[in-house]
């Protein structure tokens, strides 16, 4: 029997910081979720499923997922960018969502079943020094986490990339205005590899390590830091060069072995294609949320694989824990899986997004219940928990020119 798209609804709301989440109905009343969010252009995304895309779905069938992605994909003519594949990716989940319910399954079972037991997880660590980050990955120990990104003030910058005031990292801040940040590439250049081996030698060699540079070296500059940090044995720098031109990474991989990762920012398979094929970079970044769902990553992952390319998947907190569901299911569900970023969020949130998904020890679940097994709690409404304005930091190199983020 077919079961058809009722109806759609887009939730925004801000629980402490924006989520965009569409929820789909069947006409025999069985619900799908999905994550939309994209942080500091939350509205855009949300319209573009509102007035284009929900309409567009009634009377479909909502088992053809692959034939429902090819008509938003192919059909809108005008593809591609992160608007329009967030909210591609919000109907791929929660139609996965709607299909495993169905089943009566879990989703990674419906993926091929499971890989793995569990899923490595990496923590955010940050500190305005070698005392600070060392505090917090202490307190992501307690926690349990094995796998920690460290990001540390650089004296002679104000606001070094990754480096939190606030407890809730990076939402877009509540400005007017995209507030300010600075940056220099000398100064970073010349005093992150004695930190981070300073870093290295306090948390000893079994620590797994991450670094991200957020896109803000020129080619020869990664080359030279990718070699300096050899060193550290880093389990990844991250978006050490802007990834819109990609044969520069040829010339950091001419300078060192440090692994690279790279493609938080993508959102189709083709911005990663050369990257796999040339062997280029060793961890795609893509998340579900933001490169086209389940059914476009898992395409992603599959490419990633013929390559050698592992997993890390994106999950900061921009992606929402319906997001996050998907994140889990993929990576039990995937052969080349590498590790998982994951950051603990306030109760609030878990409390309004009751999921089957846990973190233990370091390792997530995606747990048992079928679907995602995440539901929206009844309290997180638009009306509870409005849409709050702001926008990402711009960041300014000292001269005023306009850099990287
Ligand atoms: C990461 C990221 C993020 C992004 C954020 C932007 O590695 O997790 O770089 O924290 O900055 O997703 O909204
Ligand atoms: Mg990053």
């Amino acid at each position: 029997m077919v079961e058809k798209i009722a109806s759609g609804e887009v939730v925004v709301a801000s629980p402490g910081r924006n989520f965009v989440t569409l929820r789909l109905r069947t006409e025999s009343g069985i619900t799908g979720l999905g994550d939309a969010t994209l942080n500091g252009r939350e509205l855009a995304v949300a319209s573009y499923l509102r007035d284009h895309v929900v309409p567009a779905l009634n009377g479909r069938d909502a088992q053809a997922i692959e034939d429902t992605w090819m008509y938003l994909y192919k059909g809108a003519y005008w593809r591609g960018g992160p608007v329009t594949m967030a909210a591609i990716a919000a109907v791929d989940m929660a139609l996965w969502d709607i299909k495993a319910k169905m089943a009566g399954l879990p989703l990674y079972q419906l993926l091929g079943g499971a890989c793995r037991e569990r899923v490595l997880a990496y923590a955010h660590t940050t500190g305005s020094d070698i005392n600070g980050l060392m505090r917090s990955i202490e307190k992501a120990q307690e926690d349990g986490y094995e796998a920690f990104r460290v990001q540390i003030g650089i004296p002679g910058i104000m606001d070094t990339y990754g480096v939190s005031a606030s407890e809730y990292y990076e939402p877009a801040l509540r400005d007017s205005q995209p507030a300010r940040f600075h940056w220099d590439a000398e100064t970073y250049l010349r005093q992150i590899p004695k930190l981070l081996r300073d870093i290295r030698a306090q948390c000893g060699e079994e620590a797994i390590l991450l670094h991200d540079v957020h896109h803000r070296l020129a080619p020869v500059q990664a080359a030279r830091l990718a070699r300096d940090l050899e060193e550290v044995r880093l389990f990844w720098l991250e978006d050490v060069t802007p990834s819109d031109d990609q044969d520069a990474l040829s010339l950091v991989r001419q300078h060192s072995t440090t692994p690279l990762a790279i493609g938080e920012v993508f959102n189709t398979i083709w911005q990663c294609k050369a990257l796999m094929e040339g062997h280029l970079i060793d961890y795609i970044r893509m998340s579900v949320t933001h490169g086209g769902g389940v059914t476009h990553l898992r395409k992603v992952l599959w490419l990633a694989e013929l390559h050698q390319v592992k997993s890390g998947l994106h999950g900061p907190s921009d992606v929402s824990p319906v997001g996050m569901a998907a994140s889990l299911h993929l990576d039990f569900a995937i052969s080349n899986f590498g590790i998982q970023e994951y950051q603990q969020r306030p109760a609030l949130i878990d409390d309004l997004f009751p999921h089957a998904y846990s973190f233990r020890d370091g390792y997530l679940y995606p747990g048992e219940e079928s679907g995602l097994g995440v539901t929206l709690s009844d309290a997180l409404t638009a009306e509870k928990y409005p849409y709050v304005h702001g926008y990402l930091p711009v960041n300014y190199l000292m001269d005023g020119t306009v850099h990287e983020w």
